[in-house]
């Protein structure tokens, strides 16, 4: 139900790698709770091993991975600085293969609607699941803000008008 939804986040800078960990955490803490981990790419990059703790302790969590082979956010920083090369193209990882190394489900996803069913699976198994969706590159929200935030830091006219406004 989504009243009883609960979001776990991190608060401060969205610090890659955390939901991972989290959602084990949240798991062994409800273990009669649904829990669901949507991760990008680089983020999961940085906390994969935690993938074999959640198979040794049985934790059926599902990991969504929105995966487009990029450090997405940080993208458009080598365009302003103007050099593409910038280090944020990632190589194009099969984590639902990598994650049957771990212990886990990895099932292999090629349609949208082959999701429902794949879900409800998931949430019903003695072990992890963890589905890769395969996404283009797209521009993030934030991007407008980069340049501000390169000429400024984070200390930019948009953000002291967002706090003189709250
Ligand atoms: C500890 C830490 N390292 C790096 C960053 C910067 N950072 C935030 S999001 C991000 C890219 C995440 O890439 P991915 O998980 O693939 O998500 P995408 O943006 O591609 O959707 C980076 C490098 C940060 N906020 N904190
Ligand atoms: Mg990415």
């Amino acid at each position: 139900m989504l009243s009883s939804t609960q979001i776990l986040a991190d608060p401060a800078m969205g610090h890659p790698g955390f939901g991972l960990p989290f959602a084990n955490a949240a798991k062994l803490a409800h273990p009669d709770r649904s829990v669901i981990c949507i991760t990008g790419d680089g983020a999961l990059g940085c906390t994969v091993q935690e993938l074999e703790t959640a198979a040794r302790y049985g934790l059926n969590i599902l990991v969504v991975v929105f995966n487009d082979s990029h450090w997405g956010m940080y993208k458009p920083f080598g365009e302003i600085l103007e050099n593409s090369d910038f280090g944020t193209k990632l190589t194009e990882v099969d984590f639902a293969r990598a994650a049957e190394g771990f212990g886990c489900y990895g099932p292999n996803i090629t349609s949208l609607e082959a999701l429902p069913n794949v879900f409800a699976k998931a949430l019903s198994a003695s072990k992890p699941t963890l589905i890769n969706i395969g996404v283009e590159y797209t521009p993030h929200p934030m991007d407008f803000m980069w340049p501000s935030i390169i000429m400024h830091g984070f200390q930019f006219p948009e953000a002291e008008r967002m706090q003189a406004v709250a």
